[in-house]
């Protein structure tokens, strides 16, 4: 090996690097593992590109036949959108992928040690992973609360995925010393839906108090991001009580067919795009799109 992690870099990453230009972060996992075939490389496209429009560029991190990518060329990322059996990487098995030559989508978790890593300080998806319901047996908690807590990133995201126990995803959240910032309103929005009844621990109304938190956070030498909560935009939101049935459904068939760990999330995910018609992945596109906007926004404060 010649340097210590092979590292790969997109042409248009490795110019902003260079150039000290705003970078935006964005991750694999929701193209392989969150949405189906041909709407995910579209929506991973349309988000790159939301990303440029709004004066940053974008970074689609992923692994690649072992080697840790910073961008994704337009075929590389074409190739991912339609690979068969990628790995899901979290903390754990990033560099155990990296290790063994594998090729591995990333969760929030591992694209914010790889962005880290890359030197960039946001990122924007569509929702964290977070406490799966249930937790009181299964003991279900993504890894992406922890490294909230411990690596430097700042995660614009639509809330946690509402298939979760909101609740206590934020309790967890508060106890790891997690800043949850609702982006321009009093109460945290829950994924496909713009609001819900949680009141935000904090508030903030623009991308520069984000950013200049983010920094006091690092000059204080306390480790860890920020999770900001940005809200779906209203006219493609699913109420919360439109939702309610179908993911108490989702979750009825997940436990019937005995999915477990990995497995969850996509399976709530697909069985709830089933259910609504497809109408889920809109929401699910119009959110990721509109968090790629305010993480580019929030990233060209931090330059
Ligand atoms: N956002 C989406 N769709 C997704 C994800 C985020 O709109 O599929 C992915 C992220 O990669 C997140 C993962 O880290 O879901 C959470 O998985 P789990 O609950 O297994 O930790």
């Amino acid at each position: 090996m010649t340097s210590p992690i092979p590292m790969a870099y997109s042409a248009e990453v490795a110019a902003a690097l260079e150039a000290g230009t705003p970078l935006v972060a964005l991750e694999s996992t929701i193209i392989t593992h969150g949405m189906p075939f041909p709407q995910n490389v579209e929506t991973a496209r349309l988000v790159e590109q939301d990303v440029r429009d709004a004066g940053a560029t974008p970074a689609t991190i992923a692994v690649l036949d072992g080697t840790l990518h910073i961008g994704l060329e337009d075929a590389e990322l074409d190739q991912l959108g339609q690979a068969e059996g990628v790995a899901k990487l979290s903390r754990a098995d990033l560099p155990v992928c990296i290790a063994l030559g594998g090729t591995g989508a990333t969760t929030v978790a591992a694209t914010m040690i790889a962005a880290h890593l890359a030197g960039i300080a946001v990122f924007a998806t569509g929702g964290i992973g977070g406490v799966h319901r249930g937790w009181e047996t299964s003991l279900d908690i993504s890894a992406d609360l922890q490294e909230l807590a411990q690596t430097p990133v700042t995660v614009v995201a639509a809330g946690a995925k509402a298939i979760l126990d909101l609740p206590a995803t934020f309790e967890v959240l508060e106890t790891l010393g997690v800043p949850v910032i609702a982006y321009g309103q009093d109460h945290l929005p829950a994924f496909w839906s713009a609001t819900s009844d949680m009141v935000a621990p904090l508030r903030m109304d623009s991308a520069r108090e984000i950013a200049t938190a983010q920094v006091v956070r690092n000059r204080m030498g306390l480790p860890g991001g920020q999770l900001v909560c940005n809200p779906i935009p209203a006219e493609a939101e699913i109420p919360a009580e439109t939702l309610a049935p179908i993911i108490a459904q989702a979750l009825a068939d997940a436990h019937a067919e005995g999915i477990a760990a990995k497995g969850v999330t996509p399976f709530l995910l697909g069985r709830i795009f089933e259910l609504t018609d497809g109408k889920s992945l809109d929401a699910n596109i119009a959110l990721v799109r509109n968090n790629a906007r305010l993480a580019a926004a929030i990233a060209a404060h931090l330059v």
